[in-house]
């Protein structure tokens, strides 16, 4: 099968190239290196086809998107905090570019399209954990975008007939997950802090709470969503199940490291929700999606990730 990754040099977006490549299957990656870099690439050098394009290019979409079976559409402008500041470019990127990457595929009749949506569609609802019937009520741009994403797509199977499957992930992490923006993924900040010996900062009280899941896991259920038969025109969580807060996650970061971390507690961040955690019932049922790393060893496994990529003291 051929397959389109958009955003396929990013974090979940490579780790996905990896292991369709495993399985034997053709891979075209559209990525234009804002966030993702070609080195997350290395391991799949030459044994995919590489476009450095942005989603907001129509033109370069159909390109990428000729002759292609299915579309994981995993290109975005991420984070919550960088939408409130941007909400303009986050609304290019996620909305406009999502449309374009809607409109490519219909027209080259793709066999269906996985978008990657995010648990923060559902905003500040108070029941947890989050299930798939509650009204999504998004509390920032970000959120809002991704919300949009999903009803594009199931607007596009309803007008056009395009088979669709939207994933709610919730707050993915593990190797390859860039640390060095100001919107990085807070476990990404919090274990390079951790290696590097500087000061980790809490936005809040630090017992806000997250579904933290194993980048392992989000690939398992990008893979089922493309497979699954009979899903079209459905949303599902991808997530673990489990919560955590910041202040837990220090702490096994502190016993994993073999020495505390001490964090600084600044105000919290616009825009965030206090607590997040998937209920993956459907997951289970309809797309035999069953998360096989839990999120300490996902965290050890990560910890060890960002320690051997790390350069030597000489290298610095
Ligand atoms: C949201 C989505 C997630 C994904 C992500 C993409 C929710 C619940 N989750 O993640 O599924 O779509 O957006 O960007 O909406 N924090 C610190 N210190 C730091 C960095 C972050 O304390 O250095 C806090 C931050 O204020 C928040 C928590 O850590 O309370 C998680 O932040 P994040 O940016 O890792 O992810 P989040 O939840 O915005």
């Amino acid at each position: 099968m051929r397959y389109l990754v958009t955003g396929g040099a990013g974090f979940i977006g490579s780790n996905t190239v990896d292991e369709l490549v495993r399985r034997g299957h053709s891979v075209v990656v559209l990525d234009d290196l804002s966030a993702g870099k070609e080195e997350n690439l290395a391991d799949v050098r030459g044994k995919i086809t590489f476009m450095k394009a942005s989603i907001t290019d129509l033109e370069a979409v159909r390109r990428a998107v000729h002759e292609a079976d299915y579309v994981l559409h995993l290109a975005a402008r991420t984070s919550v905090p960088r939408s409130v500041k941007d909400p303009l470019e986050t609304n290019r990127v996620n909305i406009d570019g999502t449309l374009n990457v809607l409109v490519a595929a219909r027209d080259a009749k793709v066999k269906r399209i996985v978008f990657a949506a995010s648990s923060s569609a559902y905003g500040e609802t108070p029941t947890l954990p989050k299930v798939e019937t509650m009204q999504p009520a998004p509390i920032s741009p970000y959120g809002v975008t991704k919300y949009v994403g999903e009803l594009y797509a199931q607007v596009f199977g309803r007008c056009y007939g395009i088979e669709n499957v939207c994933l709610r992930y919730f707050n993915v992490f593990g190797p390859r997950q860039d640390p060095s923006s100001p919107y990085s993924g807070v476990l990404s900040k919090f274990i390079t802090c951790c290696l590097d010996d500087t000061q980790p900062t809490v936005f809040g009280d630090g017992e806000q709470s997250r579904d933290f899941t194993y980048v392992d896991n989000a690939v398992q259920a990008n893979l089922l969503a493309c497979e699954a038969p009979g899903v079209s025109g459905k949303v599902f969580n991808v997530g673990t199940g489990a919560r955590y807060t910041l202040n837990q996650t220090l702490q096994l970061l502190g016993q994993i490291a073999g020495k505390p971390l001490d964090a600084k507690y600044d105000p919290p961040r616009e825009g965030d929700i206090r607590d997040s955690q998937a209920d993956i019932t459907l997951g289970r049922k309809l797309l035999a999606y069953d998360p096989q790393v839990h999120f300490e060893e996902g965290l050890r496994r990560t910890f060890a990730w960002y320690r051997a990529a790390q350069p030597k003291p000489a290298e610095k």
